[in-house]
């Protein structure tokens, strides 16, 4: 069994505890004599750094969102002189305006200790070859899986997103044993090995896969596609990037790097805080972050959280693969739907996760289309068979959902591939808003 730093990944819950006792209250004193906007919520509030005490008090603080962050960009939470920061990350800014994360040279030390975590929890070591596929740039993903690929001593291949040729051509000269992409884009990569008839020249042992939701059946199907392990690795830009949390070798939930993290579970509806095993929305707080630390984050993810001891030996606590976004949830004729409901119906009937969902209203009525591509198995077969096919999933979705659901089976590559995170949904209602 191979720890990044054995001590802190399996110190005792009594000394996780204490670790994040000690460094919220430095946080918040930190956030208070450092930063006016952070000094404002609390005040807000009526909290003041001495009603903290230990993790206990973390309730008495104000939440942040997404909106909160906006309304500070760029500077707003900045608690360091910008003559200490030296790198930025931002989000995509698809669902509304970019948020600019700040790092301090030890807020990257700690990332890449993060995701040097992830990595040897996989297996890795400085044997290891490692491609990294997620983007470089602004977005996390490729300095992330980088900078803990360094911190293992692996050799590191930057490849980025996108150019599916050159990867493969890396991956086969160079002997790739552990590749960094999100599981749509390894999905395209499994599909393009097959093709190029290279199945035999590749390395992979293991994935790192994360960046967006995915479920079991997806993960089964590229571990038996690729003939790998298939990992899963959770962040997000506003805490650091990826390896807030990782899955280990049980690949039974994440683990969260507590001893840089506190998670709590709430009720996204009245932000009450729920007990351990509950469904909610994640919160995090950071403590041991400089230039932007966040306190009782709002992420939207909706997961369980277990503390449950792990056979690999880890102590922090897990969470479940968050079953999508609380604004991913689409509601469609005043029912919740998630994408990951419709993903898990269709790789159980055996079809491809390459899908897109459609939802369009016409006068009052919602409708909702699920286009996914047949697999060259059904291409052989007859129009009969393929409609009943449709047929099939069509059932398995109502009984998922609980509405009705138009399934349409269409070409092999009829949709486009995604080399970052995949868009599943389509909303034309929402078009017709803008
Ligand atoms: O996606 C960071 C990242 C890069 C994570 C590479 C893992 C690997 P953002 O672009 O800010 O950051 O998006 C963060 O993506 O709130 C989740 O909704 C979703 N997400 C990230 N990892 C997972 C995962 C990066 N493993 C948002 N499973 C988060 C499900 C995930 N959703």
């Amino acid at each position: 069994m191979a720890y990044f730093q054995k001590e802190i990944e399996t110190a005792s819950r009594e000394q996780i505890r204490a670790w994040q006792d000690e460094r919220l209250v430095k946080t918040v004193n930190h956030v208070w004599n450092n930063c006016e906007y952070y000094r404002n919520k609390m005040k807000d509030r009526g909290v003041e750094p001495g009603d903290i005490r230990s993790r206990d008090d973390l309730y008495k603080l104000p939440f942040l969102t997404k909106d909160d962050l906006r309304d500070a960009y760029p500077y707003g939470l900045m608690s360091m002189p910008l003559s200490e920061c030296v790198r930025i990350q931002s989000t995509s800014g698809t669902t509304g305006k970019r948020v600019i994360a700040f790092y301090t040279q030890h807020d990257i030390d700690l990332w890449d200790d993060c995701c040097a975590r992830a990595i040897m929890a996989v297996g890795g070591t400085k044997e290891d070859v490692v491609q990294v596929c997620y983007g470089y740039g602004l977005f996390t993903g490729g300095p992330g899986l980088n900078g803990g690929s360094h911190k293992v001593g692996s050799l590191t291949l930057p490849m980025s997103s996108g150019n599916t040729e050159r990867q493969l051509q890396f991956m086969t000269d160079l002997g790739a044993t552990i590749i960094c992409c999100t599981p749509s884009y390894a999905q395209y990569l499994a599909e393009s090995i097959h093709e190029a008839g290279l199945r035999d020249k590749i390395k992979l042992k293991a994935g790192i896969f994360g960046a967006e939701a995915w479920t079991e059946e997806m993960r089964r199907d590229i571990e038996e596609r690729l003939g790998i392990k298939a990992y899963d690795i959770y962040g997000l830009t506003e805490l650091s990037g990826p390896g807030v949390s990782f899955e280990c070798e049980a690949q039974a939930g994440m683990h969260i790097n507590e001893d840089h993290f506190i998670a709590e579970i709430i009720d996204p509806d009245t932000g009450e805080v729920l007990p351990e095993g509950s469904k909610g929305e994640l919160v995090f707080t950071s403590i041991t972050k400089e230039a932007f630390p966040l306190l009782r984050y709002r992420t939207k993810d909706i997961c369980v959280l277990n503390s449950a001891p792990c056979s690999c030996g880890r102590t922090h606590i897990r969470m479940a693969k968050p079953m999508g976004r609380s604004d991913d949830m689409l509601i469609v004729k005043g029912v919740n739907v998630f994408p990951s409901q419709i993903e898990q119906v269709l790789l159980s009937k055996g079809l491809t996760s390459n899908y897109q969902i459609v939802v369009d209203r016409k006068g009052v009525t919602d409708s909702l289309e699920v286009r996914v591509e047949m697999t060259p198995e059904l291409f052989s077969d007859t129009m009969g068979a393929m409609t009943q096919k449709e047929t099939e999933i069509t059932e398995a979705l109502k009984a998922m959902l609980g509405i009705l659901a138009k399934v349409s089976i269409v070409g092999p590559k009829s949709i486009v591939r995604s080399e970052g995170k995949a868009v599943r949904v389509i909303d034309k209602r929402n078009l017709y808003n803008t």
